[in-house]
Order: C-alpha cells, then sequence, then structure tokens
C-alpha cells in the first residue's frame, strides 16, 4: 500500500475525480489502513460546504424533499453531494434501493454525487464513516453536502449535530409525530419542515410545533422557522431553501456553534476509531469473545473483563503504530 498511491487518490479527489472519491469512500466503508493518511491529506482542504442534516422519522419524505432540495440547488448553480444513511431498521428495509429510486432525477448530473451508507454490520461505525464520506465530498468542492438519516437513534442524531444547518422532517396524521420530536429530535431542529402537507392536519400539526417553540422560547431559545412542503410536487422547496440559507449565514454560525461541531467531529472519529477500530482487532484475535464466555461462566464479571479489555486495546494501538506529530 504505496503512499504514493495514497496521495495520487488524494490530489485526484481534490481535483474533482469521480472515480478516486468513489475509491476513497471505499477504503473508509472497508476500513482499509489507506483512509486515515487519506483523510488526514484531505481535511486542511475542507470546511467550504454547507452541510445540511434532513432528519425525520421513517417514509415522511426526505429522500422525495432532497431529491427536490437537488434540484433547486442545481438551478442556482451549485454542485451537490447527498450521503443517505440507511437505517437498516425493520421499518424501512431496502432504503438504499428506494434513495436511489427517489433521487434519480439526478443520477446523470455530474454536479451530483449520491453516496447511500448501510449501517447494518458497522460497529460503531455509522457517525464515523458519515462524517468520513462528508470529509471527501468536503475536499471534492462540492457546494452543498446534504445528509440524510432517520432521526431515531443516538447515532443519527449525533450524524446530525455535524451538520451547519438541520432540517427535521414531521408529517401530519400521525399524532405521534409530537412525542417523536420530543424524544429528542425537536432539540437538534434549525428548521422544520412540514411534508405531506397536501394531507390533512398540517394546522394542528403546526400548532402543536409552534406552542412547543413557546416552551423552548421562554427558557431563552429563538424560534425556528416552519415550512410547510408537498415534495412529491415540488412545492415549498424554495421557501425551504431560503430558511435554510437564512440559518446557515445567520448569527448561529457563530464559534460557538464551530467549536461546538468541531469537538463533535473529533469526538465521533475518536469513537469510531476505539469502537470500530479496537473492538474489531480484540474481536478479531478473540479476545472479547473468551471475555463473554467467562463472565457467562461466572468466573469473570463484565468490570474485570471491560478493564483488561481496554488495557489490551491499548496494547493493539500501539503496536499499531504511533501517528504522525502534531504540528
Ligand atoms: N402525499 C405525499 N406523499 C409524499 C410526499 N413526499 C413524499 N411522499 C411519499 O412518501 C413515501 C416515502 O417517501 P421517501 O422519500 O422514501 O421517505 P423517506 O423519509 O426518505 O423514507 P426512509 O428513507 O425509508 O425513512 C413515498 O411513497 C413518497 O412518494 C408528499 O409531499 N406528499
Ligand atoms: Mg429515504
Amino acid at each position: 500500500m504505496g503512499l504514493q498511491d495514497i496521495d495520487t487518490v488524494a490530489e485526484k479527489v481534490l481535483a474533482k475525480n469521480i472515480r478516486a472519491a468513489a475509491r476513497a469512500m471505499r477504503w473508509v466503508d472497508d476500513r482499509d489502513p489507506r483512509a486515515n493518511d487519506l483523510l488526514r491529506k484531505l481535511y486542511p482542504h475542507t470546511g467550504n460546504a454547507l452541510i445540511l442534516g434532513v432528519t425525520g422519522n421513517p417514509g415522511s419524505g426526505k429522500s422525495t424533499l432532497v431529491n427536490a432540495l437537488i434540484g433547486q440547488y442545481r438551478a442556482n448553480g451549485k454542485t451537490v453531494g447527498v450521503c443517505a444513511v440507511d437505517p437498516s431498521s425493520p421499518f424501512s428495509g431496502g432504503a438504499i434501493l428506494g434513495d436511489r429510486i427517489r433521487m434519480q432525477d439526478h443520477f446523470n448530473d455530474d454536479g451530483v454525487f449520491i453516496r447511500s451508507l448501510a449501517t447494518r454490520g458497522h460497529l460503531g461505525g455509522l457517525s464515523g464513516s458519515t462524517l468520513d464520506t462528508v470529509t471527501i465530498m468536503d475536499a471534492m468542492g462540492l457546494d452543498v453536502i446534504i445528509v440524510e438519516t432517520v432521526g431515531v437513534g443516538q447515532d443519527e442524531v449525533e450524524v446530525v449535530r455535524m451538520a451547519d444547518t438541520t432540517v427535521v422532517v414531521v408529517v401530519p396524521g400521525l399524532g405521534d409525530e409530537i412525542q417523536a420530536l420530543k424524544a429528542g429530535i425537536l432539540e437538534i431542529a434549525d428548521v422544520f419542515c412540514i411534508n405531506k402537507a397536501d394531507r390533512d392536519g398540517v394546522d394542528r400539526l403546526e400548532a402543536d410545533i409552534q406552542s412547543m417553540q413557546e416552551f423552548d422560547h421562554a427558557a431563552g431559545r429563538s424560534f425556528r422557522p416552519v415550512i410547510r412542503t408537498v415534495a412529491i410536487r415540488g412545492e415549498g422547496i424554495g421557501e425551504l431553501c431560503e430558511a435554510i440559507q437564512a440559518h446557515a449565514s445567520g448569527s448561529d454560525a457563530d464559534g460557538r456553534r464551530l467549536t461546538g461541531q468541531t469537538t463533535m467531529r473529533l469526538r465521533t472519529v475518536l469513537d469510531d476509531r476505539l469502537l470500530g477500530g479496537v473492538l474489531k482487532a480484540l474481536r478479531s484475535e478473540g479476545t472479547f469473545e473468551d471475555a463473554v464466555a467467562r463472565i457467562l461462566d461466572r468466573k469473570s464479571d463484565p468490570y474485570t473483563e471491560a478493564e483488561r479489555l481496554i488495557a489490551r486495546g491499548i496494547e493493539l494501538l500501539a503496536q499499531a503504530g504511533d501517528p504522525p506529530e502534531a504540528n
């Protein structure tokens, strides 16, 4: 695995070469040892894209909305990257295929780069591989990078925290929407999007969101816009883009927010490398399974074993070689 190889791929990614970018993303997915070196080279060239999180319940119309947003950004001359995270949840089997179909308007446009990430089988790696994919897209010089995730798990919430602006998609008529919002998604919304506004119950849902916002407002939080869309017909997309733009260029994009994002990024990479990397190594040498067996036999306990695994993990990390000096 030549360093030259990594340099070439990095140069090509920076020159917007699609095949090199796809290769880089494969390295990330496969946890290829070249990925870290590559990402290190790309990182200084990032920070220019608008990173947009789109999250919401399964089936709320996120992909359809993303498809419409791509159209709007392309019409404004902007290039777009999409990173769609398939939660592999029981609700939405086949989401990757679904994304393909829903975003197919843009498959032959070389100003659009769409990547689906499966989460099945990733050990603590969802946030990490999403973040790495976004880094590659940012380095490619794409203007807007949209990350679509289902807003159900903690992992998804963390992914969205890396975004500059987050749109939370809700739909009328479910009744449980607000419950889902209360379970943490509400917090992360910079813009609310009521999609499927062609259905009944829109006024009611908007009133619910607003009354929650009153509550938040009393606690010092500013009001966030609520935009109605009918994604399948492209209605409300212009307004949604404006609300996104207003947030992205607003005072929220201040130093504190950026520090928060950077903290989240570092934590994400750290979690990913520790859990994904070290745990994988521990499992492949059987240490983890041995520990499970000892606990099962009541010969040991999770506390002792966790300490033992941490110690072994540190040894494995040391063997993997020292990182380059910070400069
Ligand atoms: N009536 C109506 N249906 C819509 C609208 N937007 C999307 N849909 C439909 O809702 C269904 C789900 O849309 P998707 O875009 O796949 O939803 P999603 O949130 O990406 O779904 P997952 O990725 O599986 O969580 C599809 O059948 C869409 O055609 C809308 O504005 N109105
Ligand atoms: Mg989708």
